[in-house]
């Protein structure tokens, strides 16, 4: 059964801790970031197994950068600028191809990263829904958007599999229990901007560093 408490607790936690992510000079907070994710890994698991394959890549990626975190230089990993500058200087990262760094806090968090304009894409068009829309096609389309073309062919054929199985529009709104579909459009009003801040303030910073396309 759905534990409608925990779920309640998850949503308002990704709220919170993407609100949290940005300091007043646009740093962005890798435990909040990291935290963020753990909120919709929940989320997600709520909504079925098929889903698994999915989160078990996203825990893994967020673990990596929980033990950079947590390790000897963790000082340099408290925001996503103070990490990439320091695995840049101290030449920590495989910039063409994969090698001796494949755990680098810069590629594991661009692949999140990657996964968060999905979830931009995925939430602005549940915002703009009418009740007949399908959950599924909102979400593949969001995910060819966006994601997919950084996915090998069969990651996007399982993936495309997975999105099948996601409940309709009613059932996700109610798995989401915040209450009636305008609380939920409020919701998500006030989440999206917050997520499209921090996801553009990432983007900018591995653009300049020229780091958008690690191996
Ligand atoms: C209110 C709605 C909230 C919904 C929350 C859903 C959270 C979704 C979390 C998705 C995290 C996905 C991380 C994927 C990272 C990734 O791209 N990894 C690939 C590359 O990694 P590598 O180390 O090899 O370079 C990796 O190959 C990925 C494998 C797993 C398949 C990824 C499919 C991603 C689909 C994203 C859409 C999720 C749909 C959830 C339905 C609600």
């Amino acid at each position: 059964a759905v534990a409608l408490e925990d779920l309640k607790f998850t949503l308002q936690e990704v709220l919170d801790t993407f609100k949290s992510c940005l300091s007043e000079h646009k740093d962005v907070f890798l435990e909040h970031y990291v935290a963020g994710w753990r909120g919709l890994v929940r989320f997600m698991n709520c909504l079925g197994s098929v889903f698994s394959f999915i989160s078990k890549d996203a825990v893994n990626k967020i673990q990596i950068l929980v033990n950079h975190l947590n390790g000897e230089n963790g000082a340099h990993y408290v925001t996503i600028q103070s990490m990439v500058k320091y695995e840049l200087d101290s030449q920590l990262v495989d910039l063409t191809k994969r090698g001796s760094f494949p755990e680098s806090g810069c590629r594991t968090l661009l692949r999140l990263h990657r996964a968060l304009r999905w979830l931009e894409l995925f939430l602005e068009r549940l915002q703009t829904s009418t009740e007949d829309s399908n959950t599924s096609v909102m979400c593949s389309e969001a995910y060819n958007e966006s994601l997919a073309q950084h996915h090998a062919w069969i990651i996007r054929k399982a993936a495309g599999t997975a999105f099948w199985a996601l409940p309709g529009r009613a059932t996700f709104f109610d798995v989401m229990n915040v209450g009636s579909p305008e609380q939920v459009m409020a919701v998500l009003g006030d989440t999206l901007p917050l997520i499209s801040e921090v996801y553009q303030v990432t983007e900018d910073l591995y653009a300049q560093n020229n780091i958008l396309e690690l191996p």
